[in-house]
């Protein structure tokens, strides 16, 4: 019967056809990633998930649903944060990288999520918008897609606004060595956690790694010169860490998007 048989052509064709690419909103890149470690640990994520992919590039953080970036675009929606986003798809592409992790291996994810994301974040923010050895790299890197006259008032307005924001949080009432002590803190840590395996979490390439390649790759392989750089370059495993994940997910013979 034609009918039927047509139904069941686009039935069958439904069922084949796939979503389209999810579109990343995100800063610009710099130094050939991105300086946002959120925005880096999604890219990663969405790399090491298979998932399509398009960049949209973007320096209003302020248009977007809660902020900040990074977003994506998908079927029509606009969804903020990094992880709302992993979450949101693995529910709708069926695709998890931590499905084989146990109950107590999700729980030492989150731990080290938050470790990264909660703490060595602000760390970062300092290291590149208040200490003078990275601000010079900041301050000559990311400014030039502003028209020059205008850079010297966006400098001082974008450094005071990281400078409010890290007293607000807290990190920015201590002094520069008391900062530098729980960056070394943080760093032997996640140093002692990782060990000799090469993920996180053993030999399985899960979500956490894409999170730790997002902040440490923004700190080792990254021109921001200063002491956290330092200080992370004396954990040989955090450094080889980074390099596999970088040869792995973005080395030769990966397509770029
Ligand atoms: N929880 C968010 C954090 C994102 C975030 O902090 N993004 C920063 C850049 S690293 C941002 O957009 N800042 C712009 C602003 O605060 O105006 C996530 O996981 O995506």
């Amino acid at each position: 019967m034609a009918v039927a048989t047509s139904e069941r052509i686009a039935e069958e064709a439904g069922r084949r056809s796939e979503p389209a690419p999810v579109v990343l909103v995100q800063f610009p890149r710099v130094w050939g990633r991105n300086p946002s470690p959120f925005a880096l640990k999604l890219e990663t994520w969405l790399r090491l998930a298979d998932i399509p992919f398009t960049i949209e590039e973007s320096l209003r953080p302020d248009r977007m649903p809660k902020g900040k970036l990074p977003c994506i675009r998908d079927g029509g929606r606009l969804i903020a944060d990094s992880s709302t986003i992993i979450a949101h798809l693995k529910a709708t592409r069926g695709i998890d990288p931590d499905a084989g992790l146990s109950a107590r291996q999700r729980a030492e994810a989150l731990i080290l999520q938050r470790l990264f994301e909660e703490h060595l974040y602000f760390v970062v923010v300092w290291a590149r918008w208040i200490d003078p050895e990275g601000w010079e790299t900041i301050a000559r890197d990311f400014f030039t897609r502003v028209p020059a006259p205008l850079r010297p008032a966006a400098r001082t307005i974008l450094r005071r606004r990281f400078a409010r924001m890290l007293r607000v949080q807290g990190l920015g009432r201590h002094d520069r060595d008391e900062i530098l002590a729980r960056a070394r803190e943080d760093l032997a840590a996640l140093s002692a956690r990782l060990g000799d395996r090469p993920f996180f979490m053993g030999e399985q390439l899960t979500t956490i790694d894409a999170v730790a390649f997002g902040f440490l790759a923004n700190i080792l392989l990254v021109p921001v010169e200063g002491e956290l750089k330092r200080l992370a370059q004396g954990f040989a495993n955090l450094v080889a860490f980074c390099e596999t994940m970088e040869a792995g997910i973005y080395g030769e013979g990966r397509a770029e998007p």
